[in-house]
């Protein structure tokens, strides 16, 4: 029997009687849980098109987990968007190198890292979860598999990003900037009209990366973790930092403890901040959404902002708390 269906049926059968352990807790909350709960759609930065699709879809009653593979390919599409998809910016050796991630309201998990010439990672990280005994696929392999799956192979590298790089190359200084350049990978939640939550996040990663990096987004439990129990969250900026912290599962777990999804994106970021003296360089920020339908936002430094889709309304820019200028 499915764990939800499990749940389901234990709340149907114990309730009226009296409870005591964390495993009935558990139970009423799964009977509580979709009352009051409108679906939603919340993405990292201003990504309103993408929150909108994906919202869109869920309040026409589409899951949790088609509505977030179309929220994020909106931006995996967009040329001008280069930190995801096509168009995205190159390592510095020119390879537009992509990772990805998607985790639906089962716990099951997709990933695809550095993926090249494919312009829906997400779509492939799908696959890998639904077609496969496997969580994560990586470079030429991941490509081969698309290929098999019927993804077409295409040239990312737009004449802008490689304008960009090759005036790059001239000083091949490489310095991410916080909120200037590397900030436009989109992790998003979804929550669907059952109350089912799933996740997804796409980039090219950090700008003229070296050969081979890999960052956060595509790692299940950094730069995404969902429990369908709990609620789910997405990070977004220096994955490294984000990486060394588990920081999505973090949130979760975090979450599973009792705390909002605003504190649960506060402490993950001070973990971060209390460990890196040199916090001021790099951006850290983490959407969160919990079973309630609330959310939460925190970075590091001003300037990290997300996008919302709900009740047939984008609120877009909405600005996260932060520790610092
Ligand atoms: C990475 N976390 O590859 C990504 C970059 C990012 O907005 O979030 N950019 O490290």
């Amino acid at each position: 029997m499915r764990r939800r269906t499990f749940i389901e049926r234990s709340a149907i059968s114990l309730a009226g009687i009296s409870f005591g352990s964390s495993l009935i807790k558990s139970d009423l909350f799964a009977m509580t849980k979709n009352t009051a709960i409108k679906p939603m759609a919340i993405a990292t930065w201003n990504f309103q098109k993408a929150a909108q699709t994906a919202g869109e879809m869920l309040e026409q009653g589409e899951n949790a987990l088609d509505a977030v593979e179309q929220g994020v390919m909106v931006e995996e599409s967009n040329l001008k968007n280069t930190t995801v998809g096509d168009g995205g910016a190159p390592d510095r050796d020119g390879n537009v190198t992509l990772d990805a991630c998607i985790m639906d309201a089962t716990g099951n998990a997709g990933s695809v890292v550095y993926l090249k010439e494919i312009e829906h990672p997400v779509s492939v990280a799908r696959k890998v979860m639904e077609e496969t005994p496997h969580v994560m696929l990586a470079g030429e392999g991941a490509l081969q598999f698309a290929i098999q799956q019927g993804f077409k192979r295409k040239n990312l590298l737009t004449p802008e990003s490689e304008a960009e790089w090759k005036e790059w190359l001239k000083n091949k200084e490489y310095k991410p900037i916080i909120n200037i350049e590397n900030h436009d990978t989109i992790g998003m939640l979804c929550m669907d009209k059952n109350g089912d939550i799933a996740g997804a996040c796409t980039t090219s990663g950090l700008s003229y990366k070296m050969n081979g990096r890999v960052g956060d987004s595509p790692i299940i439990g950094s730069g995404l973790f969902v429990d369908n129990e709990i609620g789910g969250a997405a990070g977004t900026g220096m994955g490294e930092a984000i990486m060394k912290s588990v920081g999505s599962f973090l949130i979760v777990e975090l979450m599973r403890q009792g705390k909002s999804p605003q504190e649960a994106c506060q402490e993950a970021v001070m973990r971060t901040v209390n460990k890196s003296p040199n916090y001021k360089d790099f951006q850290v920020a983490y959407i969160a959404m919990n079973k309630n339908g609330e959310v939460g936002s925190y970075c590091i430094h001003k300037g990290f902002s997300y996008a919302m889709f709900q009740d047939g309304k984008s609120s877009d820019n909405l600005s996260a708390s932060y520790l610092e200028e």
